[in-house]
């Protein structure tokens, strides 16, 4: 005998089209007109800041960095589905977490010029550092996610992986556990297509990356991630549903730039995709979308921008002033410090080590 003993399915959600046109059934009431307008400033925002790292990297004025360029829309659409206490766990590239949870951007800017000090940030941005490590965090984020279940806090946990990512154990080991204690965590898979040259379809022979879900026993959407309401609405759903168990959630997006300033992506990718993804900006779609409501134009547009380039150039200054304190290479790697270093500290101030710069 042979029966079919499971069958399984993924669903792909797009709310907001290129044009800027809405599925209105699926449009979720919550997202109101000003919410919506939060939702493109939070995205140019992300996009200015991230602009200005890639041009202080060049001047030689930060260090290497990794740019968000055109994956806005899965950062800012998460973030602003996330309940005030919920915790997020990041890789590398979620920057606009961070702003929409109102980390004070110098500290994002000292983080990328190699201080440690730009990880130590206000509790209430409720994040964890970021993850350089690929899909180290996802075990942490499980493991963070079934401590809130235990504790009762009624908090979730949103972790973030890349579609490079997915292909770690570390990320298949936090997908099975979540499931079996049905811990209240959502994983957004940032799919942006590549990961450094190996391109997606060199990662899995999956069709999508969201039906990694179906094997730990868990829900798995796929999501437009260059669509900010449809993110938003998937992490939302996902959230609420928290208390019963983990939801993975694909975000098909694009790296519209280099994997890091230290990457020639000319090298390895065809270029004529990056101008046909340029027409599916996140950025764009909901710019034609206030616009035909009348709530944006060229005007309003320069006011902002010129704000934000401002409000950019003062935390560029804050983090530039950054004193570090030398003796903080002894800090940080325990929770006390061992007596080790404490004599390998106490040598370096004796002979003067700190002395000039
Ligand atoms: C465990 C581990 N292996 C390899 C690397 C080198 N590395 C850094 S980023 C990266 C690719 C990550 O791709 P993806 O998960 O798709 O994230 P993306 O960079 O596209 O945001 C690799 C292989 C690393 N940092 N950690
Ligand atoms: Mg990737």
């Amino acid at each position: 005998m042979i029966k079919e003993v499971f069958s399984a399915n993924i669903k792909y959600m797009q709310i907001m089209d290129e044009k800027g046109n809405v599925d209105a059934p699926l449009f979720p009431k919550e997202l109101s007109d000003q919410k919506l307008l939060e939702m493109l400033k939070l995205m140019m925002l992300t996009r200015n800041v991230d602009a200005k790292a890639v041009s202080l990297q060049r001047q030689g004025r930060s260090a290497t960095y990794a740019p968000s360029l055109g994956e806005e829309a899965v950062n800012i659409g998460t973030a602003m589905a996330l309940r005030k206490d919920d915790i997020f766990v990041p890789a590398f590239r979620q920057h606009g977490v961070y702003i929409a949870r109102s980390l004070p951007i110098h500290l994002f800017y000292l983080y990328w010029m190699g201080f440690e000090e730009g990880n130590v940030m206000p509790p209430e941005v409720r994040g964890f550092p970021m993850a350089v490590p690929v899909s180290t965090q996802m075990p942490h984020a499980a493991g963070i996610a079934f401590a809130q279940k235990y504790k009762k806090t009624g908090n979730a946990v949103v972790a973030y992986v890349g579609d490079g990512g997915t292909s770690e154990g570390d990320f298949y080991e936090a997908i099975n556990f979540a499931g079996v204690w049905k811990a209240p965590l959502v994983v957004i898979i940032q799919n942006n297509g590549w990961a450094i040259s190996v391109p997606r379809s060199k990662q899995s022979a999956a069709q999508t990356l969201a039906q990694k879900a179906i094997a730990a026993g868990i829900l798995g959407i796929q999501v437009d991630g260059n669509d900010p309401v449809a993110v938003y609405k998937a992490t939302s759903e996902a959230l609420a549903n928290s208390p019963n168990g983990p939801t993975v959630i694909e975000c098909l997006t694009y790296r519209m730039g280099m994997h890091t300033t230290s990457d020639e992506p000319s090298k390895y990718r065809n270029e004529g995709d990056v101008e046909a993804w340029k027409l599916k900006d996140p950025i764009l779609r909901l710019k034609l979308h206030l616009a035909n409501k009348g709530l944006w134009n060229e005007k309003i547009e320069e006011e902002v921008s010129n704000e934000q380039k401002e409000l950019i150039d003062k935390e560029v200054e804050i983090a530039e002033s950054f004193k570090p304190d030398p003796r903080s290479i002894f800090q940080h790697v325990y929770s006390f410090m061992p007596d080790v270093l404490k004599g390998e500290l106490e040598e370096s101030e004796a002979n003067g080590f700190w002395e000039g710069e």
